[in-house]
């Protein structure tokens, strides 16, 4: 794994060096998708549990001015209007799906869908971790992107990245992703 050892965020945030501004990041996916595994190798620090009155929890990183901040949707339509003040000023969004689970790839395709059509998600560009590709069952990256209609995403970059959270494998190429198009981006 190497430097994801030390928590990709901390990388990014030496490559981001002295700027100023915050870089905001929201992890989503459904539930089993491999948020929290993923979040464990890209954060070193610690992590704290939000829970907010409406009942879902936002597990939130946050130093030198990074934020990142990762829960669960999917069958939460009721409560969407309590969840959205915490995509504002999202600077990144990195989708997060379970390879493996084709039962749910037109539930979390709905999904995504509906998030990129957030107002304050505008324009935001997307990071899609196709996750857990050390199982043998796992549909290639490049198929999910095709289910998802990712190439009719024109409003925002976008990128697809195969990935397994366990084993760090694409993770780091994930957040060099994250490094080369956003962090520089908003360095200009
Ligand atoms: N084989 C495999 N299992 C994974 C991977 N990432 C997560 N998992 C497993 O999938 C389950 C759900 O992971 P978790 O991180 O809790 O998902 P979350 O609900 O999105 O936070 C756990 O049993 C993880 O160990 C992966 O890359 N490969
Ligand atoms: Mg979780």
């Amino acid at each position: 794994m190497g430097e994801s050892q030390k928590g990709l965020l901390s990388v990014i945030q030496k490559l981001k060096g002295s700027t100023e501004t915050e870089l905001r990041i929201v992890l989503l996916g459904l539930d089993n998708a491999g948020k929290t595994t993923l979040l464990k190798s890209l954060a070193s620090e610690d992590v704290n549990t939000i829970t907010p009155t409406q009942g879902f929890n936002i597990k939130s990183v946050a130093s030198h001015g990074m934020k990142l901040n990762v829960w669960d949707i999917g069958g939460q339509r009721k409560i969407r209007p309590f969840w959205k003040k915490y995509l504002d000023n999202t600077d990144l969004l990195i989708y997060v799906i379970d390879s493996a689970d084709k039962k749910r790839f037109e539930e979390t395709g709905l999904e995504l869908s509906e998030l990129t059509e957030e107002e304050n998600l505008k324009g935001v560009p997307v990071l899609v971790f196709a996750n857990k590709q050390d199982l043998a069952t796992a549909s290639p990256a490049s198929e999910i992107a095709e289910g998802l209609n990712l190439h009719t995403y024109r409003d925002r970059e976008w990128q697809i990245q195969a990935c397994s959270a366990v084993s760090g494998e694409g993770v780091q190429d994930g957040m060099n992703w994250i490094c080369n198009n956003i962090v520089n981006q908003k360095k200009k």
